[in-house]
């Protein structure tokens, strides 16, 4: 590697998008090789770094001999550092180019194994599990680049969202010795003599930490055992998680409808050149409520067989048709369909839900069951033992207000905006049943 004073580098460089929008004549940018072109007198590099892409030209005879010959050698993604100065050009893209004066290579690029197509607009050629092996490299794509700038958005929205509600940012463990959500669907892992799960989910600790703190919320990594390798599943997942004292389900779900407004409109405003990119028009979305009766109903009339205590994803593909750019929170579900925690409602029904978005489920939940001795009866329902769970019940004892909330999977919510047909895309290193590298 040639020898670059990095904290020098680091403090003086110049981002692109900065010479494109700053009257700056000399500079030292750092960044990869997006693509290079020899047309034998003139020789373009394409520099790309976080923040934009400009074209390097070296013309013979007028850029030194070294580092035009230099332009010649290197390859496509390599790390090179360029000094230069910037000049007017009605032909470069952007109307400004860079004239190099010394390129240093800091770390050559070999042959790439999967497509980073020249323009940037466009899709790899290769196919999504190959460019996963290579997500590192598949990284460097402006399009995959913009998946995760807007996924940013989207964390930065709920979390400006909630402190704006009074909300406390919380951390919980994810390590935990009973099921959150359902026996099944755990990652056993050994803690000393003990057997311990991987967390499902921080339902029983946000419930817990709602009943003193009253509004919390934290963007959760969760891990699921489904066997099922499907394209809207992952076995590694990350949530935005809510709780709220003193509310019910109506209370959270209304929270609910202006936090994802919140977001949606954040990603509308920082983030064009990247829904632009992807080929994404935004829309803020209305919002409806039905209940699960109703929404059964109107599937029915609609051809869909439904379920009784779920919905189908044809379903939920359907109510995406049938209303688009809105949330759809089918509410009042079966009690039958819903965990041991969510509050019942009468005997058959719930004070759960879920919302539907762009036709896929992307929240579930609901008022909580805060009594006790209620909880114990629904624990025992589910085949779960009320053992297994004395803290948590325990919890509810001393000073426990009625309390909701509700969890909405990062990914998933990125993959409806976004329009991905698989989730996978929307995670940078994903976990599935095959997948544990990168
Ligand atoms: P639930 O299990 O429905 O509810 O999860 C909430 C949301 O998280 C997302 N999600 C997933 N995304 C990708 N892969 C998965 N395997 C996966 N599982 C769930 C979905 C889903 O709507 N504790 C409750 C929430 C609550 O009541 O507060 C829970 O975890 O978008």
């Amino acid at each position: 590697m040639e020898n670059v004073d990095l904290k020098n580098l680091s403090e003086n460089r110049t981002f692109i998008e900065d010479v494109f929008k700053k009257k700056i004549r000399s500079v030292e940018l750092a960044g990869w090789v997006h693509n290079i072109r020899d047309l034998s007198k003139v020789r373009f590099i394409i520099l790309k770094d976080m923040t934009g892409m400009i074209q390097i030209a070296g013309v013979k005879g007028k850029t030194s001999e070294g580092v035009f010959s230099e332009m010649d050698k290197i390859s496509r993604e390599s790390v090179i550092v360029v000094k230069g100065s910037v000049v007017d050009s009605k032909q470069a893209p952007g109307g400004k180019e860079i004239n190099p004066e010394e390129i240093i290579v800091l770390n050559s690029a070999d042959e790439l194994p999967i497509d980073i197509p020249f323009n940037s607009g466009e899709d790899s050629k290769t196919e999504l599990p190959k460019r996963l092996d290579y997500r590192f490299l598949d990284l460097h794509r402006k399009k995959t680049q913009a998946i995760f700038k807007v996924q940013a958005t989207l964390m930065q929205g709920f979390r400006e969202y909630m402190v704006s509600r009074k909300g406390v940012e919380a951390n919980f463990p994810s390590i935990i010795s009973s099921s959150s959500e359902g026996g099944t669907e755990l990652f056993k892992a050994k803690y000393f003599e003990k057997d311990v799960y991987l967390s499902q989910s921080c339902q029983l600790y946000k419930q817990m930490l709602a009943c003193s703190m009253e509004r919390v919320f934290t963007i959760f990594t969760v891990w699921r055992a489904e066997k099922h390798n499907t394209v809207r599943h992952l076995n590694e997942s990350r949530q935005f998680d809510f709780e709220m004292a003193f509310a019910d389900e109506f209370v959270v779900m209304d929270e609910l409808a202006k936090c994802v407004q919140h977001m949606v409109g954040m990603v509308i405003e920082k983030n064009q050149s990247d829904l632009e990119l992807l080929g994404i028009k935004l829309k803020v979305p209305t919002v409806k409520y039905m209940t699960f009766a109703e929404t059964n109903e109107l599937l029915e009339k609609e051809g869909i067989k439904t379920d009784a205590h779920d919905l189908t994803g044809i379903g939920e593909k359907k109510l995406g048709e049938l209303f688009p750019d809105t949330i759809v929170f089918v509410h009042d579900w079966p009690l039958k369909g819903k965990p041991f925690y969510i509050m019942p409602k009468g005997k058959d029904l719930s004070c759960g839900f879920d919302a539907i978005y762009k036709g896929m489920e992307i929240t579930s939940g609901g008022q909580r069951v805060h009594l006790p001795e209620l909880l114990k009866e629904r624990l025992k329902v589910k085949d779960l033992d009320p053992k297994d769970f004395k803290s948590y019940i325990d919890s509810f004892r001393y000073g426990a207000p009625p309390h909701a909330g509700w969890g909405m999977g990062v990914e998933r919510l990125t993959m409806v905006l976004l329009e991905l047909s698989n989730i996978r895309e929307a995670v940078m290193f994903p976990r599935d049943r095959d997948r544990l590298t990168p």
